[in-house]
């Protein structure tokens, strides 16, 4: 009988490199390739750029490959476990031990060590060729249209979506390229980006009155998108004027933005951390529902979305009128809730999530838990939410570091003493491409 050969692939776009390993795979038995989920490929930190379905056909258009499976999890202990292939073949660039497949090698030898299966090491295919399908692939998911749609399939495909704040082509870098491993071998990253107005506003260093007009926040926007490819979604403030906000629905949603969030708050906004300290006019329920019915009329394509962002927490308006609100800002078509809370103890927005949950069991809904940062990301999944935003934790600690560092200069009048804080530029310029 044929010996079985086990090989996974993720992407549609099939090239020399994946034609070599089927080559060498034939040669050792009846060949099954696995096809990496959706959902396993986010975690992978490879975006798919083409549906599943395609990603099966063009395994399946390759001669010699006798069945195709698909594979859960980039960790193979579940395919393995059923297939009981006698060889698992893949490119050698997963012997690098600073590869991030490197931890996958290991899963693959101990699951394969269980019953004396091998794994073959096939030479890399470094080709020009090879490179460039490859990068083509990545680039494509920084163009407008793959970008745009890219937030709707995340809150899809995952059990909440990490968003991290970004305000410049730097901080972005940081949102795309860091990835950790976890104590079991996988890998975690962020999946989104988010233009906060208090960090943008900081930079510039401004207030956070939507002082930093639309143009200017843009600026910010191209600077990121420039260098990323993850989804966006903008902290919009208040939207402003109605016949404003449509405007800029548009721009955002050609750009390739997924989602603006706007806040029903009007006159002089000031950020809701401040809370009650500071005056603050909440909006009537009819002006911001005719707001974000003008903002999503103006749209053209499904995928952009405005969310609707309640203060009634912030405002200490009470449970009954946050959902009221929200609510009717659903009604009045909007993609999605934010719900905003200043409490240190997550319980109101917990409460506020079941409740609202127990009418609506599909509208996405997005929290910030600065306030409340004791709860984590799978306590708001339970509870019902899509997005979670950390929205001004690079800002707050890059703020205090340069701060020492601008002190201690001053104090030592030389650089030595501030060295061994510092990170080496060569190790920043690493992070850019190019
Ligand atoms: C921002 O990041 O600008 C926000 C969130 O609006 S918060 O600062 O918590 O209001
Ligand atoms: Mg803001």
């Amino acid at each position: 009988m044929d010996r079985k050969v086990y090989t996974c692939f993720c992407t549609a776009v099939i090239h020399k490199g994946h034609l070599n390993i089927i080559s060498e795979a034939r040669k050792l038995g009846e060949v099954t390739v696995g096809v990496l989920s959706d959902e396993a490929m986010i975690r992978y930190n490879r975006f798919p750029t083409c549906t599943f379905e395609e990603r099966v056909a063009a395994a399946r258009s390759i001669e010699g490959v006798a069945n195709v499976v698909v594979q859960k999890d980039m960790m193979y202990d579940e395919v393995i476990a059923e297939l009981r292939p006698d060889y698992v073949i893949h490119g050698d660039n997963w012997c690098n031990p600073e590869a991030p497949e490197f931890f996958i090698r290991q899963n693959v030898e101990s699951c394969l060590a269980k019953y004396g299966g091998r794994i073959v090491d096939v030479p890399y295919t470094f080709d020009p060729e090879v490179k460039r399908i490859d990068d083509l692939d990545r680039e494509r998911l920084a163009m407008p249209e793959f970008r745009r749609r890219r937030l709707r399939q995340l809150i899809r495909l995952c059990p909440i979506v990490k968003t991290i704040e970004a305000h410049s082509g730097l901080t972005g870098l940081i949102a795309e390229k860091t990835v950790v491993r976890q104590a079991d071998g996988r890998l975690d990253q962020f999946d989104a980006m988010w233009v906060s107005s208090l960090c943008d506003s900081t930079a510039k260093g401004k207030p956070d009155i939507e002082i930093v007009d639309m143009s200017s926040r843009l600026r910010t926007i191209d600077d990121i998108m420039e260098v990323t490819t993850k989804p966006i979604i903008l902290d919009g403030d208040t939207g402003g004027l109605a016949e404003h906000f449509v405007y800029n629905v548009r721009t955002l949603e050609r750009i390739g933005v997924s989602a603006v969030i706007i806040e029903d708050k009007c006159g002089l906004k000031k950020n809701s951390l401040f809370g009650t300290e500071v005056s603050q006019t909440q909006d009537s329920i009819d002006n911001f529902c005719a707001k974000i019915a003008a903002g999503k009329d103006a749209l053209r394509t499904k995928e952009f979305m405005v969310i609707a962002r309640c203060e009634s927490l912030i405002l200490e308006r009470g449970m009954d009128d946050a959902l009221d609100r929200c609510r009717a800002y659903v009604a009045a078509g909007a993609d999605g809730i934010m719900i905003h809370s200043r409490k240190k103890d997550p319980a109101e927005i917990l409460e506020f999530c079941d409740r609202f949950r127990a009418a609506d069991a599909a509208t996405p809904i997005v929290v910030v838990p600065t306030s409340f940062n004791t709860v984590t990301e799978a306590e708001l999944a339970a509870h019902g939410v899509n997005i979670c935003i950390y929205a001004n934790q690079l800002t707050r600690a890059a703020f205090p570091a340069m701060q020492s560092v601008a002190q201690d200069l001053l104090k030592y009048h030389r650089a030595l003493e501030v060295d061994s804080r510092l990170m080496p530029f060569k190790k920043i310029i690493t992070l850019i491409d190019g």
